[in-house]
């Protein structure tokens, strides 16, 4: 109720949309950081003509309703799914950043096709997280000057007066990060301080800006200016008085006067006027750039340039030993190319992570040809990763591009809010996570991965890939790419891994292949990236003692698990016993294997081969595992783990 004013001048008289079409490319866009003031969006989305019933507005929260408690992206009108504070307004900082790249890249002049603006309301909530920190001190850097936001300053959270936790001065903290700010002392009823603002805030172009709007949580409520409205329903009296001030009938619910119902018609057809303007001009410049055009159209569909994958390097088993992180920079240079979509960066790991293709530019705000400029396509994120992901999650959900970024994958754990949400909300994000285990060495257990892959295996709709050689690597990108629904995690070796007989971009990308074949097995070995090659080595060790192994590689639980059963029965079939070894918490690998080797403690600083050797991850300490295994089974009826109840 504190935003209401807000809400209606901004809808009102600057956000260009059109309800018809709620994915017209030329809207502007608009995020709610604090999503759990959700009942504003909804009633908005259905008050300017979404698609969005009084029906889905009864049933707000209900169980199958279209209206949850926060909101989901996948409600026309609703650019991004917020509610975990401070993600919200660090996804406008990605949508505000991929226009002003999309812009850059497009636009010719006469031809402003791409010119739109990224507004978004965060609360105190929101300012107090650092994801947004991160991603608003980004913005400032990158003078963002497209992207306005609304600070609602009504000095209440969940437990009180903001005085008990968050004294500081927000505008001065926004000032020193590069915002312009502005503030509306009279949220509640100064409309006109409010559009002034919002036309002061359009004028400043080379610095996003921030309005502080002083409301009053509850405004009009008996308890209005207190934190027991965040949440909890109003009381019947209340409500009676409150619709009695505002010129109700405190006798009826859900009814719109014809008067506002024709108020917001206006800005409905000058929205789908605004669209055919839009459609004209693009085809204009589709006469006048016919290239560009049709690959600026190519790219807002989400469609991928046919032939791509052609470019996804392959590997003979004479190809020397390579570390995937090294791999994935060589398809990331092979691909850049012909996939214009591909946007990419790194949270200070560049050299590191090998995450920059040669030969590219910087996105950066100077026009210095030397530091990059908005058409650049590599990003430095900085010391990030929260706000990377994040950022990542509004550049996807913007359209036409497809990010990437890169940092250690033990620090992909620092985004895992991001990260989460990236999954519910089916962004198409790539995370290059190299440094996948105590592989990386001598940087020690604070850098080495152990319940990392437990924990995002467990995400649904995530792809967490570990590669184990060439072909796998490129399997990866090309599932991570071509899914577009699912984001992912690539996860990749500091040291080198030879290319392994028998893997394949085909196999691979199925999430998991029989990789050694053996006749009637004694037992099987599963396992992931770094330790497959380890694995195929202890059957040699095995074979000494005449024991037969074979190994399955397992590169992405995800995508594996969406294979029909028969198949994945055929790499996991029953009557042997399975083994998995992996470097990292054992947690999760019940259901592919019978008996588990991985690392249920911190890792170790060390020369890799001395930690591994440490862990007993050698050819001999797999297969002394694998023999006891073995052993243990012998005998026995073994069904696959793969089979279950239900
Ligand atoms: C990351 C995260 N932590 C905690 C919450 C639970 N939560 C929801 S609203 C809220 C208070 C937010 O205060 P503010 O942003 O000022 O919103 P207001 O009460 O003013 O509407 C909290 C802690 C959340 N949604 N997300
Ligand atoms: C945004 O889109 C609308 C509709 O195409 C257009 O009128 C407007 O000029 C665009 N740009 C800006 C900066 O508002
Ligand atoms: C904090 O705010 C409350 C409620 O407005 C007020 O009663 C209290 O005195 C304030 N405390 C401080 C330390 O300012
Ligand atoms: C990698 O894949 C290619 C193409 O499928 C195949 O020809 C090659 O043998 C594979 N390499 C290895 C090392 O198995
Ligand atoms: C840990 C690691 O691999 N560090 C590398 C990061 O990148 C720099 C610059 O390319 C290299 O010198 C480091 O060895
Ligand atoms: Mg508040």
């Amino acid at each position: 109720m504190g935003l209401a004013p807000l809400g209606h001048v901004l809808f009102k008289n600057f956000l260009n949309f059109n309800p018809k079409n709620p994915k017209w490319a030329g809207r502007d866009r608009f995020v709610l950081s604090n999503g759990h003031a959700c009942v504003l969006l909804y009633s908005l989305l259905h008050l300017f003509g979404y698609d969005v019933t009084l029906d889905d507005l009864k049933n707000f929260r209900q169980l199958g309703s279209r209206t949850p408690g926060h909101p989901e992206n996948d409600l026309c009108g609703v650019e991004v799914t917020t509610g975990p504070l401070g993600q919200g307004i660090a996804n406008a900082v990605g949508l505000a950043l991929a226009e002003s790249q999309l812009a850059a890249t497009f636009n010719k002049p006469g031809y402003d096709l791409i010119d739109n603006y990224t507004y978004a309301i965060f609360g105190d909530g929101c300012m107090q997280e650092g994801v947004a920190s991160e991603a608003m001190s980004l913005a400032g850097h990158l003078k963002l000057g497209k992207l306005i936001a609304f600070y609602d300053d009504n000095h209440i959270t969940i437990d009180g007066d903001t005085n008990v936790s968050f004294t500081e001065d927000v505008l001065k903290r926004l000032e020193a990060y590069g915002w312009h700010t502005i503030w509306v002392k009279d949220g509640n009823t100064d409309l006109a301080g409010i559009t002034a603002a919002i036309e002061e805030a359009k004028k400043v172009t080379d610095k996003p800006s921030v309005i502080k709007v002083t409301t009053t949580i509850g405004y009009g409520s008996k308890q209005q200016g207190t934190h027991s409205v965040h949440g909890a329903a109003l009381k019947k009296d209340d409500i009676v008085q409150l619709k009695e001030q505002f010129g109700f009938d405190p006798e009826q619910n859900f009814v719109i006067p014809k008067e506002v119902t024709e108020l917001y018609a206006q800005t409905v057809k000058a929205g789908a006027e605004r669209e055919v303007e839009w459609n004209n001009l693009l085809s204009k410049y589709s006469k006048e750039f016919p290239e560009l055009a049709s690959e600026l159209t190519r790219r807002l569909k989400g469609e991928l340039p046919a032939g791509w994958e052609k470019k996804l390097p392959t590997y003979s088993t004479s190809d020397p030993a390579i570390a995937s992180r090294k791999l994935s920079e060589t398809v990331l240079t092979d691909i850049f190319e012909v996939l214009p979509e591909l946007i990419g960066g790194s949270a200070d790991l560049t050299g590191s992570n090998l995450t920059r293709p040669k030969d590219i530019n910087d996105y950066q705000p100077t026009q210095d040809p030397a530091s990059g400029d908005y058409t650049g396509r590599y990003i430095r994120y900085g010391v990030r990763e929260h706000g990377m992901g994040a950022v990542m999650n509004g550049i996807a959900a913007y359209g036409a591009f497809i990010p990437y970024g890169g940092t250690f994958l033990n620090f992909v754990s620092y985004a895992a809010g991001a990260v989460r949400l990236s999954a519910l909300s089916h962004h198409h994000v790539i995370w290059v996570a190299t440094h996948d285990s105590i592989g990386l060495g001598e940087d020690g257990p604070t850098h080495q991965p152990i319940e990392t892959l437990a924990h995002f295996r467990a995400i649904p709709n995530l792809q967490v890939w570990r590669p184990a050689d060439g072909n796998e690597t490129s399997a990866a990108y090309f599932k991570a790419i071509t899914n577009s629904h699912s984001p992912s995690i690539i996860c990749l070796s500091r040291q080198n891994l030879p290319q392994l007989e028998g893997s394949s971009v085909e196999k691979a990308s199925k999430g998991g292949y029989t990789l050694v074949e053996a006749e009637n097995p004694d037992v099987l070995i599963v396992s992931t990236g770094s330790e497959v090659y380890i694995a195929v080595d202890a059957v040699k060790e095995l074979a000494k003692e005449g024991i037969k192994a074979g190994v399955i590689s397992l590169p992405d639980w995800h995508t594996f698990n969406q294979q029909p059963q028969e198949y994945r029965l055929s790499v996991f079939p029953d009557g042997v016993p399975i083994l998995s070894a992996e470097v990292m918490s054992t947690s999760g690998w019940q259901a592919y294997s019978h008996q588990q080797f991985g690392i249920n403690r911190f890792g170790a600083s060390g020369p890799y081969q001395d930690v591994y050797k440490y862990f007993e991850f050698t050819p001999e300490g797999i297969a002394k595992r694998a023999k006891a295994t073995a052993e243990y089974y012998k005998g026995q009826t073994v069904k696959s783990p793969l089979h279950k109840a239900f």
